[in-house]
């Protein structure tokens, strides 16, 4: 018999706005939270100083039934750098083996980065319309290089789980800076 959370659901895109609605739950990071992240960490600790920075926000729709855990979000990274780095997620590793995702840029423009443990790497550049599927076992990090917010949705299953630590552990091979003006990716020191 049917559950009342087993019906079809849709909410509606503002693609505009870069939103929907209904939304479930949001969520901030702040750069407090990603201290390890950044390469210049003189310049983020200036910036915490200061009174903290929201780097970006994730709006969210699960759409659990009694067989299945998928949900949506959109995550909008906010446009700047701390240094001369671009605004990032903080990144993570799906904890199952088996658990890829999709992610769709609505708005902006940007690098996925991916790296396997084994120390593959990939940055798939982003402008508006770019959809990517993330295989399973692939780190994932979503970089803002441009002056507008950098707006993307992202279909997951829930229990795919989500390790932060095997990224700030690692680190991702390139960074995202702007030299001479330019958004470049750069060899990582760490
Ligand atoms: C979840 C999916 C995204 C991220 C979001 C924020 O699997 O990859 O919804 O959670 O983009 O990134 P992070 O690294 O802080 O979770
Ligand atoms: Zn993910």
């Amino acid at each position: 018999m049917l559950q009342p959370n087993d019906y079809p659901l849709s909410v509606q895109f503002d693609l505009a706005a870069g939103t929907f609605a209904p939304i479930t739950s949001k969520s901030e990071r702040r750069l407090s939270e990603m201290m390890q992240s950044f390469y210049d960490v003189d310049a983020a600790r200036a910036i915490v100083e200061q009174g903290d920075r929201v780097l970006y926000e994730v709006l969210y729709s699960p759409f659990e039934t009694s067989k299945s855990d998928m949900a949506m979000c959109v995550t909008r990274i906010f446009p700047g750098k701390v240094g001369d780095e671009y605004h990032m997620t903080k990144g993570h590793l799906h904890e199952r083996d088996d658990q890829p995702e999709i992610y769709f840029c609505l708005q902006g423009e940007g690098y996925l980065l991916l790296q396997t443990l084994d120390g593959e790497f990939r940055a798939e550049h982003w402008t508006k319309g770019t959809l990517s599927h993330i295989p399973p076992m692939w780190m994932h990090r979503t970089v803002n290089m441009g002056a507008d917010t950098l707006v993307f949705v992202s279909v997951y299953n829930l229990s795919a789980g989500h390790d932060y630590e095997v990224v700030e552990a690692k680190g991702f091979k390139m960074l995202v800076v702007e030299r001479e003006g330019q958004a470049v990716l750069v060899e990582s020191e760490k």
